[in-house]
């Protein structure tokens, strides 16, 4: 079984840490690394606690396939500003990664040839279509990553020949640092399956 590194980096547009709308989640469960990543829709302390329920509610359920647990948060967040939001399960034993997403996180995988993971539209927690599963394969050594609207989603890779070295949180760190936006919440997260 493949080991993974992981890491989540956020910066929220007020400067204050407890006013960042972008979060995400991260745990390993019986061979399964599972992985998430939301925006809730703009910025500040309402932000904050809709990402912090969609957190909280996903590490509870987080054994679950990623459309279930999509269609519970649209539930339990209903009533407060609601959220995009991308759940992933990569099983470390095949590569295969099970995902599903609503609105703008951009999920992409990085490695041998580079893929754009689609999500659908809507928001979680106002108005989504029945969410679905899809799979896509990953192989030892491709990166995973999520960011939210604060990141520039349209860049030539090869301006930014540093962005994907080094460790999961320096790849983060790299996203943040050179393609963030400076009018919204920003965050990265990233899963690298290691050889
Ligand atoms: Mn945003």
């Amino acid at each position: 079984m493949n080991p993974v590194d992981y890491a989540l980096i956020k910066k929220p547009y007020s400067g204050r840490d407890d006013e960042c709308g972008d979060d995400g989640c991260f745990r390993i469960i019986d061979g399964n690394c599972f992985i998430a990543h939301f925006d809730a829709l703009g910025h500040g302390a309402a932000a904050a606690e809709a990402a912090a329920a969609a957190v909280n509610f996903t590490e509870k359920t987080c054994g679950k396939e990623p459309d279930e647990i999509i269609s519970g948060l649209h539930e339990v967040l209903t009533g407060s500003v609601g959220t995009v939001g991308f759940i992933g399960i990569l099983d470390l034993e095949s590569g295969d990664f099970r995902y599903s997403g609503i609105g703008n996180i951009t999920a992409r995988i990085y490695g041998y040839r580079r893929q754009s993971l689609r999500s659908a539209d809507g928001i979680i927690g106002y108005s989504i279509r029945p969410p679905k599963t899809q799979t896509a394969v990953v192989y030892p050594g491709d990166i995973i990553v999520l960011t939210s609207d604060g990141i520039t989603e349209h860049f030539v890779m090869e301006e930014y020949p540093d962005l994907l070295s080094g460790s999961s949180e320096d790849i983060a760190a790299s996203f943040i640092t050179l393609l963030g936006k400076d009018n919204d919440d920003s965050s990265c997260s990233v899963l690298r399956y290691l050889k």
